[in-house]
């Protein structure tokens, strides 16, 4: 697994100025700009968003999600009814080959769950996600306003 990670990062970096900054990969998943909305004191959950691409040729799934910043975080999604929508755990996001999933309000998410304090605008999250090939990767996400619909605007 260290090893996987390890050809990963390479991999990045030899990629260069192609991804963008806020921009992570686990093997063949890329996982683009992460992001989530600054919380009030009190508030004990927040949902995290992005982009995940599978650009290999074999599905990955997104296993499980941490970050010390919360005491949990569950990975979740959305179940439209007649009248709401409501959220729904589920217990790995798959990811078939060459499709962009995304993660985004209304839809699927990572749920942050006993956050330990507020989330503030333009600071990063830390989170480390685990794929099923893919393996561990750490990456930050950024905090937006608190009713943002859709990430933050790239400012490079
Ligand atoms: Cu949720």
């Amino acid at each position: 697994m260290r090893r996987v990670m390890f050809i990963a990062g390479l991999s990045v970096l030899a990629l260069g100025s192609a991804a963008w900054a806020d921009d992570f990969r686990a093997y063949d998943v890329e996982i683009i700009q992460p992001w989530t909305r600054a919380t009030a004191p009190g508030e004990t959950t927040a949902m995290v968003f992005m982009k995940l691409d599978n650009t290999g040729g074999i599905a990955d799934r997104l296993l499980r999600a941490s970050t010390p910043a919360a005491d949990g975080v569950e990975l979740h999604g959305a179940v439209v009814t007649t009248d709401e929508i409501k959220m729904e755990a589920v217990k790995a996001i798959e990811l078939p080959p060459g499709i962009d999933v995304m993660l985004q309000p209304g839809g699927l998410h990572l749920m942050l769950t006993g956050l330990k304090g507020p989330l503030e605008k333009g600071t990063e999250l830390p989170l480390t996600l685990t794929f099923e090939r893919g393996g561990m990767v750490d990456i930050t996400a950024e905090v937006t306003d608190p009713g943002a619909t859709e990430p933050p605007a790239d400012d490079d």
